[in-house]
């Protein structure tokens, strides 16, 4: 329809153009043309006649001069010949010489533009020509042509031109249709590329179409205005759930393939007691993550490390998973055991772990573990490769494992989008210089397209590590380093939990939960009961967890029989000494407060170091009257916002340590300084003795903020930020140029 208007009206505007305009012109044209050619040629009879006509003058005979000029007007094809030897004579003519011509009339045929005569029998055209011989006047020659001819055939010609124009418009209008089809379409196709961030449609050779380049320019002005618009405003749906993830990776992201890289796997595989047990480890990034890859699909790389993780996996390593639904693959990568040792519990626990959370726990660097790490990041690098499906995947590399792996990536898929999450804080620069592989560090993770962080605090922290250490354009408006050609966004994402949370974790109903714990643990049913869940690092305070504990039943000792501190603590890293020497202490602490406060009756603490399905963590959860997160310093700690989000019945109290990210968003919990042991315990008192009302009404806004700032959001946010960047990638030109930038060597950098 739209093609047939496109041809319609072109046609009609030229084939009004051709009746109104073009053949009225072109026919005036052709008649000044033939009567011009008329008035010349009756000049040039007269000068060939003069010389006959003197001689038949000089006879004297009219007949004879009739005679003449019959023979000269058939010979030159003339419609008639007249003479009138002066104006009061007779016409001496021819026989069709019109009557109404005589040759006192002649004069008014002396203008060129009154030369035509209308005649029975048609027009005619009178040309009259003054005569003479050597120097006599003879008289004036008429010479008349029939004009009808002309208008025959100046109405032939004007049919072929119009046969001719018609031919020509219809031509043009189909061309101009075509075109216009074509051209329109490659403006919508650039248009709509530009819009979605694919730039410019590519010619042939490869160029983008130049005419667009401009509209380019200010599109992109454009986009970055309603880009920043919209970030201010936070991008994305209000509620984030599966449906709107996968909703970005489809519509932003071209569906393309996602592959998270992690050290822990979402699902180990044990051998127990001879036969297979599927476990979910306790490991933060893994509670996040998991939903995330569940919703989007993909790939996760990480180390096997069950005992069954081999007798699981197909050729390739692979096993799909969750094993009741599976909605993703793991690819497993074995590691030896000097490997491990090396990579993870060296360099990354015993080093990087330390370096980045101020607990006072001294980091160890060795070039071995250093050595490994390289290796161990290579190798999953090149998993990585093996496993994308495109030259651009989107990457999502997971947390200080693998601070190497971006880069490394980054110069075998240069189009890949690399997202890397670092999943605990970022040390000041003064804390980070003490590492020796500072600059490979840095110059690894600026691999990355996007690097995130929980809080802002981190995200500045990394960029003065930066300015201080490499020679990088850091652009602390946008928050951006440029570094190696690359140019890395470091942003600010608040990790979070899936809401509203797995159905099976929150199933059995809170009186259930109260009683089952209670019972379990032989504790009364009214007794009151405070929750504290970690793994068991020394990074997360237990030790000063338990002193408050031990505070609370010093100064109010009323509690002393009525409350117990149950602590799960998921046993990690064992193989570090600081992790056994601190699980040792662990013990010993629960141990010498249980005999001070027991008398007989249920424990002060009760210390469970072992390991519990999500379903039992939400099962103590819910039992509690509090919450309580002593971390020295963390990242975000889900624990405080998984305790929220299990308490539907809008009751309990979360007395939470000011050094957890987590903290700078539940500002409804109790929030407390871990080492101010006396505020701590006053706040667990707070916790037991709050009113009904108080607990809600806190709860209430703290489950509100958590249903909003899901983990969905979390991941849908980072990749809207990737899609934008691939969008502006795509508008400044093309794939990436990657340039390897020399890393300052070892001197330098202690200088700076
Ligand atoms: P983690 O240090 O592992 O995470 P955290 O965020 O508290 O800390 O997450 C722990 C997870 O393990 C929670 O889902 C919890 O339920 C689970 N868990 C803890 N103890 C358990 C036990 N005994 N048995 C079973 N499960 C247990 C790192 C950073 C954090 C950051 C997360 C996510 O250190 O600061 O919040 O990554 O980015």
């Amino acid at each position: 329809m739209r093609l047939s208007l496109r041809f319609i009206v072109p046609l009609a505007l030229v084939l009004g153009l051709i009746a109104y305009g073009v053949v009225p012109l072109v026919d005036g044209l052709a008649q000044r043309w033939f009567l011009r050619d008329m008035d010349s040629r009756a000049s040039d009879l007269a000068a060939d006649v003069q010389g006959p006509l003197l001689a038949a003058m000089q006879t004297g005979s009219r007949s004879g001069m009739a005679e003449l000029l019959t023979r000269f007007a058939r010979t030159e094809r003339l419609y008639a010949v007249g003479f009138c030897s002066d104006t009061n004579a007779d016409v001496i003519a021819t026989e069709q010489f019109p009557n109404s011509l005589a040759c006192r009339t002649l004069e008014r045929f002396a203008h060129p533009a009154l030369r035509e005569l209308q005649d029975p029998h048609g027009a005619l055209h009178v040309a009259v020509r003054h005569v003479s011989r050597a120097g006599v006047d003879l008289g004036n020659l008429i010479v008349i042509n029939d004009m009808s001819f002309i208008q025959r055939r100046g109405a032939e010609t004007n049919r072929y031109l119009f046969y001719f124009l018609v031919a020509l418009a219809a031509i043009f209008a189909v061309v101009t249709a075509v075109v216009a089809h074509l051209s329109w379409s490659g403006l919508v196709a650039g248009m709509r590329g530009l819009l979605r961030g694919k730039g410019l449609p590519q010619q042939a050779a490869g160029s983008t179409i130049p005419e667009l380049r401009p509209l380019e320019r200010d599109l992109r002005e454009l986009m970055r205005e309603v880009r920043s618009e919209v970030q201010t405003h936070d991008a994305g749906p209000a509620t984030w759930s599966p449906d709107s993830l996968r909703r970005v990776l489809r519509d932003d992201l071209n569906g393309d393939h996602v592959i998270v890289v992690s050290n822990r796997e979402p699902y180990i595989h044990e051998c127990v007691s001879g036969h297979i047990e599927v476990r979910r480890p306790a490991s933060g990034l893994v509670t996040a993550m998991e939903p995330v890859m569940r919703a989007c699909s993909g790939t996760w790389i990480a180390h096997g490390s069950g005992s069954a993780d081999r007798d699981v996996v197909d050729a390739h390593d692979r096993v799909s998973v969750p094993p009741e639904h599976p909605a993703y693959q793991i690819r497993r990568i074995w590691l030896s055991a000097e490997e491990e040792a090396g990579y993870y519990s060296g360099f990354a626990n015993e080093g990087l772990w330390p370096l980045c959370h101020i607990a006072h726990v001294r980091p160890i660097f060795r070039s071995e573990d250093w050595r490994q790490y390289v290796a161990v990041n290579q190798k999953f690098a090149n998993a990585v490769v093996a496993e994308a499906k495109s030259d651009s995947p989107i990457v999502l590399v997971q947390d200080y494992h693998f601070a190497l792996l971006p880069r490394m990536i980054r110069e075998r898929l240069p189009n890949a989008t690399i997202i890397t999450f670092w999943h605990i804080p970022w040390p000041n620069p003064e804390a980070f210089a003490i590492c020796p592989w500072r600059a490979e560090i840095l110059d690894g993770l600026l691999g990355s397209s996007i690097l995130g962080f929980h809080i802002q605090f981190h995200c500045n922290n990394f960029v003065d590590t930066v300015d201080r250490m490499l020679e990088a354009r850091v652009d602390r408006e946008n928050f951006t380093v440029s570094y190696g050609g690359l140019s890395t966004a470091v942003k600010r994402y608040p990790i979070s939990i899936e809401w509203p949370p797995a159905p099976e974790a929150v199933s059995e109903n809170l009186a259930q939960c109260r009683a089952a714990v209670r019972q379990r643990n032989g504790l009364p049913p009214q007794h009151l009961l405070g929750i504290g869940v970690d793994r068991l690092d020394y990074t997360k305070g237990i030790l000063e967890r338990f002193r408050a504990v031990e505070r609370l039943l010093e100064v109010h000792p009323e509690w002393i029989g009525k409350f117990s501190f149950i602590q799960i603590a998921a046993p990690s890293r064992s193989n570090i000494a600081e992790y056994k020497a601190f699980e040792l202490e662990v013990r010993a602490q629960a141990a010498r407060i249980n005999e001070r406060f027991s008398a007989g009756g249920p424990p002060p603490i009760i210390l469970k170091v072992e390991h519990h399905e999500p379903r039992q963590v939400y099962e103590h959860y819910r039992a509690a009257e509090f919450c309580y997160v002593s971390s020295l310093h963390d990242g975000m700690n889900l624990v405080a916002k998984e305790f929220v989000a299990s308490r539907d019945d809008e009751m309990g109290v979360l007395v939470l340590s000011q050094f957890t990210g987590a903290a700078r968003e539940l500002l409804y919990a109790l929030v407390v300084n871990p080492y101010d042991i006396d505020q701590c315990a006053k706040a667990l008192h707070a916790a037991l003795k709050m009113p009904v009302g108080e607990q809600r009404e806190r709860m209430h806004v703290m489950r509100g903020l958590i249903r909003e700032f899901n983990v969905y959001r979390w991941a849908g946010r980072m990749l809207l930020d990737a899609a934008d960047m691939r969008a502006d990638r795509q508008l400044l030109g093309g794939p990436l140029r990657v340039v390897r930038p020399s890393l300052p060597g070892k001197r330098q950098a202690v200088a700076s």
